[in-house]
């Protein structure tokens, strides 16, 4: 902007919830009044006012060409007005003089938003939507009654005994140290990765703000106990059962029990535990799930380093096993990444990279007990056991289907669309897990398979080139 922006000249301006931002002195105001205003100068002055922001933290999109000032879920702006429909009678006579509505319009956003159905009014043109019904809060700095992120409880089991079914629970960025496992017994939407200002799902990011559950080696994290849960954008850490019964103590992050159904999506699991027993990460039993775009890392239990599925149902997409380790040495022990004991377990667009049963058998998939495993589109190279370093099949059940695969063990290469190849991975010692130019898995997938994810580990677009290709990530060109 070449001028002033708010210029009050000889006259008189009082500016209120207004954003001035970019000009040659953002406002000019000596004789009118001034509140809850922002500028990215050092202009904005009275009550509530901000100066010195910065407008590509304020807006959506601030940069020349693709503008587009509404707010950001962040922005300061968010929630920092003033209410001037509850503010004294002659406040309100000014707004509506200059707008002669006939209703109230100055109540309406931009968007035609009604600001008088929010809790605080946001400053400039945009007002932020309203957070949804039936979301619950956490923020381990408040202390409150979780139906706002000002008024957040300061745990997650608080949110999910307030919930009612169908709810959500929005946790906000942080490290959660538990001290016992988070039950979880009603159908329930569990969601990390917020800054604590969000009102929509689309503003948070579980990468940038990592939301972690620590169970400090002493507590597993999560006990799933209905149908219909989904956890989504958390980091499971340190989870371990230290005490209890053997068969309590399974699964070191989540344990899911009879009749349970999620799905966990966006999630990492690292360095959780189970010694001498079933899931380093997550065990079910008689339980159904889908795990979507997670990673697994250097979980360790006796048997199914990550996962140990029994008797249920589980679909595994677009995931990464890597490190993750089985140490049990019984004639059944293994499966560094997955053991399936008469489940029925799917398997699509996965890499399983270094894990290992040198104990025993499978060094990423062990199935077991009449089960059904089905592997499609997927990397399992640098596993390692005793016997069968990738996939193990109880012998005289040839229980494990495998198809357009890249499979580092003898019996798979050139059969159904298999490979045997070094998939050429970025850096795997870096946990760059994406193809390199020239790799084999570029477009070596099978299009036509019932649950192909329509975005890779990334979230770009996946099918991309020819056809899709093997592995969690498609290749950028
Ligand atoms: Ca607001
Ligand atoms: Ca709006
Ligand atoms: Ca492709």
């Amino acid at each position: 902007m070449k001028g002033k922006g708010l210029d009050e000249g000889h006259g008189l301006i009082s500016a209120v919830n207004t954003i001035s931002m970019g000009n040659i002195g953002d406002f000019a105001i000596r004789r009118g009044s001034q509140s809850n205003n922002i500028s990215s100068d050092g202009t904005a002055a009275g009550s509530g006012s901000m100066a010195f922001l910065t407008p590509a933290d304020q807006f959506v999109s601030a940069i020349p060409g693709t503008e587009d000032f509404h707010l950001k879920d962040t922005s300061a702006a968010v929630d920092a007005g003033k209410n001037l429909a509850a503010a004294p009678a002659s406040v309100n006579d000014i707004a509506r003089t200059v707008d002669a509505p006939a209703t109230h319009p100055d109540l309406l956003d931009i968007d035609g938003t009604d600001r008088a159905e929010e809790d605080a009014w946001d400053i400039g043109a945009d007002e932020v939507e309203s957070a949804p019904e039936g979301v619950w809060y956490v923020d381990p700095a408040k202390t409150g009654d979780g139906t706002s992120w000002k008024t957040a409880y300061a745990n997650i089991q608080q949110a999910v005994d307030a919930a009612l079914d169908g709810e959500q629970v929005w946790v906000k960025a942080g490290v959660y140290a538990l001290t016992s496992e988070i039950i979880v017994d009603k159908p329930v939407s569990i969601y990390g990765g917020f800054s604590g200002k969000e009102k929509r799902l689309a503003g948070r990011n579980w990468k940038q703000r990592p939301t972690t559950l620590d169970g400090q080696g002493t507590t597993r994290c999560m006990f799933l106990n209905h149908e219909g849960i989904l956890i989504n954008g958390l980091i499971f850490r340190s989870g371990s059962m230290s005490e209890g019964l053997l068969k309590i103590r399974r699964g070191g992050a989540i344990h899911a029990a009879l009749k349970a159904q999620f799905t966990v999506e966006d999630c990492l699991f690292t360095d959780n535990r189970t010694p001498a027993n079933s899931g380093g990460a997550i065990f079910m039993t008689e339980a159904s799930g889908v795990v979507r775009n997670c990673e697994f890392s250097n979980n360790t239990a006796g048997s199914g380093g990550a996962i140990y599925a029994e008797m249920s149902t589980l679909n595994v997409v677009n995931s990464i096993f890597a490190g993750n380790i089985a140490d049990g040495g019984t004639t059944t022990s293994g499966g560094g990444a997955i053991f399936n004991k008469g489940s029925t377990v799917v398997i699509t667009n996965c890499n399983f990279l270094q894990n290992h049963a040198d104990s025993g058998f499978g060094g990423a998939v062990h199935s077991f007990y009449n089960p059904t495993s089905e592997i499609t589109n997927s990397i399992l190279w640098g596993n390692t056991a005793k016997v069968s370093p990738q996939i193990h099949d109880t012998p005289n059940q040839k229980a494990t289907s495998v198809a357009y695969t890249d499979v580092d063990q003898d019996g798979f290469g050139g059969i159904n669309g298999n490979i045997r190849q070094d998939p050429l991975l970025m850096d795997i010692a870096l946990k760059d897990f994406r193809l390199q130019p020239g790799s084999p898995c570029i477009d070596a997938g099978k299009q036509d398979v019932l649950g192909l994810p329509e975005l890779d580990f990334n979230g770009a677009p996946r099918v991309k080139g020819k056809s899709v290709d093997i592995g969690a990530f498609e290749f950028e060109n």
